[in-house]
């Protein structure tokens, strides 16, 4: 193994609130992971900027650089020890950070570049310019990769090359709400995505199997999944859920054979969005049982 596989950072960030420490509690009390890091949610509430206006277009600029920030020397600092990473989200943005913190300690480590496999309905590739929303949730790839960049060191100008994934290094999983924008992002930059039609077309075994020859082996593995990568019938509370989505299997299964790799070193699970409405409380526990249970197959737990 790459990592530790007994040995976890963790970092909840944001949102989820209450939610996250139920998975947390699994994993240390019943499965025996020895856990670093906060069991507590990072609120991150004393990076938040008095006033926080549109920048190029992005919305909350200041606020989601900041974090995303200090998220980055967190997962780097755990990556750097050898330990898998395991970050709990809140939304998408924060790949920005847990990407480009493996990546810098991956390079220090093991003098190796990552690989992403990013799992999710959505590309999460627009730059700044193309983005209809605004939403940052909606643009981490594109600045991972240098695809968008920016100088100013408030506004993710913090990003610097040993931080960011190369775009041949990049494979997705799951797409089928792509924006016309971003579809010509990948096509220029020949970036590897399979889409719900592949996995109709091909079943799941024989994409992952694709995906996986695609980043080659023995290449360290980030996994950024992001639960709306789920048919909503298994995780409906999601920000932006999009019916025609993987079975909770198809999820289960991608994250068993990364974790079969042996090369995986950290783990996002986002868009975990548990709504406070009391009538929507079974949705819910619903997503949540859902992100358990792809959480413990990453680390092989369901595994024989
Ligand atoms: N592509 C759209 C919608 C979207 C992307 N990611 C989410 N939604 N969660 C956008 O806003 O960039
Ligand atoms: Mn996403
Ligand atoms: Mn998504």
């Amino acid at each position: 193994f790459l990592s530790n596989p007994e040995d976890i950072g963790v970092v909840a960030v944001g949102f989820s609130g209450g939610q996250n420490p139920g998975l947390l509690s699994q994993l240390q009390d019943e499965l025996n992971y020895k856990l670093h890091g906060d069991s507590q949610v990072n609120a991150y509430n004393d990076l938040v900027p008095k006033e926080d206006p549109p920048f190029r277009n992005m919305k909350n600029p200041g606020t989601v650089s900041a974090v995303t920030q200090r998220l980055a020397e967190q997962v780097y600092s755990h990556a750097k020890e050898g330990r898998m990473v395991l970050t709990l989200g809140g939304d998408h943005s924060i790949a920005i950070g847990t990407v480009a913190g493996t990546a810098k300690a991956i390079r220090e480590r093991l003098g190796r570049e990552i690989a992403v496999i990013w799992v999710d309905a959505h590309a999460d590739i627009n730059t700044p310019e193309t983005s209809d929303s605004g939403n940052i949730h909606g643009m981490p790839v594109a600045f991972v990769t240098g695809l968008a960049k920016e100088e100013k060191p408030e506004y993710f100008g913090w990003l610097k090359p040993e931080h960011l994934l190369s775009v041949s290094k990049l494979v997705y999983i799951g797409l089928r709400d792509v924006d016309a924008g971003e579809k010509r992002i990948l096509r220029e930059n020949g970036i590897k995505a399979f889409s719900m039609f592949d996995i109709d077309r091909y079943g799941i075994g024989r994409v992952v199997e694709m995906a996986l020859a695609h980043i080659g082996n023995d290449t360290p593995i980030h996994l950024s999944f992001d639960v709306d990568a789920l048919d909503p019938m298994w995780a409906p509370s999601t920000g932006t859920p999009v019916r025609g989505g993987l079975t909770l299997r198809e999820g289960d299964f991608i994250c068993e054979s990364v974790h079969q790799t042996g090369n995986l070193v950290a783990v996002d699970l986002v868009e975990v969005n548990p709504s406070l409405a009391a009538d929507r409380e079974a949705e819910a526990h619903e997503t949540i049982r859902a992100g358990c249970s792809l959480v413990r197959c990453a680390l092989g737990e369901s595994l024989l």
